[in-house]
């Protein structure tokens, strides 16, 4: 599932407001990889890429740690991305379009910032959010058409493309517990309680989903001990791990 969203888009002017000054915008993502004045116009792609329904499942019937494949999407992960973006630049460029993805170039950075935790100079899940892909959660994470339990990638380009409209109301429609008042699933799927009905402890999760235990758990799944097994508990056996629990569809 792709969809775009063009770089004059005032939304990205707000990020800069409401995440901080280090948060960067389209343009100045482009002059940072090719140099100053190089951005001309064009588009932003985010794609959301749904997680394998045997992953999802398997995550599903654990309580405490991710399961195996779940732990070993994480190890394999970069290496899918970086050859599905390569493939997105080497495409568009054979058109004649520049073409960069932010989130995996050498200057993309994860801040450690204060009170509110890890924090990097660009986030996808604000792209999707530009790209009417979805909204925010309770506990941070992006609910799409496909569900929470998703990963999500961007690319800009020269091309320019017809944006997506946004549809959402708020920043965190598609939640049940920030539009309802009602579900909070993934609160108690949370082994550390870094859920709650305020929102989501990103310093608990971090420390949970990447730090020593989470390194040895990957390692004794065969996976790479330096990335973490990461967790996902509150993506699945979830209402939300699937698709939009705010609309009636399965
Ligand atoms: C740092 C990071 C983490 C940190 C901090 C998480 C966080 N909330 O920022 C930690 C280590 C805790 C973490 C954990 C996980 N992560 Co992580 N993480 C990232 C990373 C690298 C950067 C995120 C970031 O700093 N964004 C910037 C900050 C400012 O965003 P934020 O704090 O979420 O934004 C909040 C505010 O801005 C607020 N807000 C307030 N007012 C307004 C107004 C408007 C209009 C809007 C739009 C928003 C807004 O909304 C947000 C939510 O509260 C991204 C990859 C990337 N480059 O984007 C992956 C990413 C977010 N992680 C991902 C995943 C899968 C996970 C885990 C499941 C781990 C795993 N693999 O098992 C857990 C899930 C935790 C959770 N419940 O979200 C996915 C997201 C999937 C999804 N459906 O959302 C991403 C996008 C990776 C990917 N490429 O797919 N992660
Ligand atoms: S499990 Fe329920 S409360 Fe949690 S993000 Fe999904 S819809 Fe919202
Ligand atoms: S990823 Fe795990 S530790 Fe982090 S909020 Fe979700 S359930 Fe809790």
């Amino acid at each position: 599932m792709t969809s775009e969203d063009i770089i004059e888009d005032p939304l990205f002017k707000e990020y800069k407001k409401t995440i901080g000054a280090y948060y960067l915008m389209p343009q100045e993502a482009v002059e940072l990889s090719f140099g100053d004045g190089s951005y001309k116009e064009g588009t932003v792609i985010s794609i959301v890429l749904p997680i394998n329904e045997k992953i999802r499942q398997s995550n599903g019937r654990q309580t405490i740690w991710p399961s195996q494949e779940w732990a070993l999407l994480r190890t394999h992960e970069v290496q899918y991305f970086t050859e599905l973006i390569d493939f997105l630049i080497d495409l568009l460029q054979s058109k004649g379009y520049r073409t960069m993805a932010p989130a995996h170039s050498e200057w993309f950075k994860i801040m450690a910032t204060e009170p509110n935790g890890p924090s990097s100079n660009w986030s996808e899940r604000h792209i999707a959010y530009a790209a009417g892909l979805g909204t925010f959660s309770i506990n941070d994470a992006f609910i799409t058409e496909k569900g929470i339990a998703v990963k999500l990638l961007s690319v800009v380009t020269e091309l320019k493309l017809e944006p997506d409209r946004r549809e959402a109301k708020s920043h965190t429609e598609n939640c049940l517990l920030c539009s309802k008042g009602s579900c909070g699933a993934c609160i108690k799927r949370c082994p550390v309680n870094a859920i709650s009905a305020e929102g989501h402890d990103k310093m608990k999760c971090a420390q949970y989903t990447y730090e020593e235990e989470s390194k040895k758990l990957a390692k004794s799944y065969e996976g790479e001990s330096t990335v973490g097994a990461g967790c996902g508990l509150c993506q699945t056996h979830v209402p939300c791990q699937s698709r939009n629990p705010m609309k009636n569809t399965l």
